[in-house]
């Protein structure tokens, strides 16, 4: 009977192993439900992005010099000029893993996924599977050709029951702490980054820089755009995620996303953020994140929304908050703090008398649609 009881105890350890494996990644994927970037195309490279000249974490747009505008600073689409990066905020070819993140919850994110879940989930699967071919060998009909008929052991029922419970419950603890920091309010002096979801291009709203809008599209290839039109570059980003106005957003300082749609559900997804936030007609969702590190980050469309989905890249550049600054002013936004004098806009110039304050977003929008020649709302035909 010892010997029986042995085996049923191994058995039984199997068995709930293989429970609490197929159990662990599932608490993995609650746990990052709605802000986990798509892994598929993660790589993982040590570089650094280029810009140097990095303003401090923590400087407030009410600290900022006055600005002004500085044309040669400004690329084609009135970005500062800056070009991807190998490796940061783009997938690479071959890699697997999470890219690397810019953002506090992003790094602790991506150690809780390396660090804690894929060794748990490793650990549990080679259990599972050596317990598996020890049975299949070692209980076999030709080797134990009269078997136990062993039916219920107490205490093993309850040991399979409450190991996993305590696996769960282990990895739900700092599982649900991230969740909670990727949904903690923004503070005060947040920079407020309005994203509208289009079919199929996005559109971007800065109410505290004087409510300046940008309309951002798919750059297309050379072959496939008009005459006059631009066409992607190598130095605008990769086919199908380069775009012809990049969202400009200042390093170390807290910026409160805010997301809706003009028409379908989108999402607005940065994986080098760890940002995935549903674009929902009638709706406003936010989240905030601070940007640590200067570069080039880029991101997709994430939620179905038509024909034209993988056609509405997102390409976000980080720059210093001085270097923002002057993209607010030249794209006609105001700064706080700052007497500014924008150009061509005195709606703008108003705002800025009295400050970002919310009445500030009633200065009707800039256009800065010169870029390009893509008209607002045209979308992309895509291939
Ligand atoms: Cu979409």
């Amino acid at each position: 009977m010892r010997f029986i009881g042995l085996k049923s105890t191994m058995l039984a350890v199997g068995l709930m192993l293989a429970g609490a494996g197929h159990a662990a990644p599932q608490a993995a994927n609650s746990a990052a439900t709605a802000t986990t970037p798509s892994t598929a195309t993660a790589p993982a490279a040590p570089a650094q992005p280029v810009t140097a000249d990095v303003k401090p974490a923590g400087t407030t747009p009410a600290a900022a010099a006055t600005p002004a505008a500085d044309p040669e600073m400004l690329a084609r689409d009135g970005a500062p000029e800056l070009a991807p990066t190998k490796g940061i905020g783009d997938a690479v070819d071959g890699d697997i893993g999470i890219q690397p993140q810019v953002t506090k919850n992003g790094e602790r994110a991506k150690h809780f996924h390396n660090a804690i879940l894929l060794p748990v989930i490793i650990a549990i699967s080679v259990f599972v599977l050596f317990l598996l071919l020890w049975v299949v060998f070692r209980f076999r009909a030709a080797a134990n050709p009269v078997p136990s008929k062993t039916a219920h052991n107490t205490t093993i029922e309850v040991v399979w029951t409450l190991v996993p419970v305590l696996i769960l419950v282990l990895l739900a603890i700092p599982s649900i702490g991230l969740l909670s920091a990727q949904f903690k309010p923004p503070p005060k002096d947040a920079i407020t980054l309005k994203v509208t979801g289009n079919q199929w291009y996005w559109t971007y709203t800065y109410p505290d820089n004087g409510g300046f809008e940008i309309t951002s599209n798919l750059l297309k290839e050379k072959d496939e755009v008009a005459p006059g039109e631009r066409a992607r570059e190598e130095a605008d980003g990769p086919r199908l995620l380069a775009v012809d106005n990049r969202v400009v957003l200042p390093v170390g300082v807290p910026i409160r996303l805010i997301t809706t749609s003009a028409d379908v559900i989108h999402s607005w997804a940065i994986p080098a953020f760890w940002i995935k936030l549903d674009a929902v007609p009638g709706r406003l969702n936010e989240t905030s994140f601070t940007i640590e590190k200067p570069g080039l980050y880029f991101g997709q469309c994430s939620e179905l929304c038509g024909p034209k989905h993988g056609y509405m890249p997102i390409a976000v550049q980080a720059v210093p908050l001085d270097v923002y600054n002057r993209w607010v002013v030249a794209k006609g936004g105001t700064v706080a703090g700052a007497a500014v004098a924008p150009p061509a806009s005195d709606n703008a110039a108003v705002a800025a008398t009295t400050g970002p304050t919310v009445n500030a977003t009633t200065a009707a929008p800039t256009s800065n649609q010169a870029a390009t020649a893509n008209p607002a709302g045209a979308g992309n035909p895509g291939n």
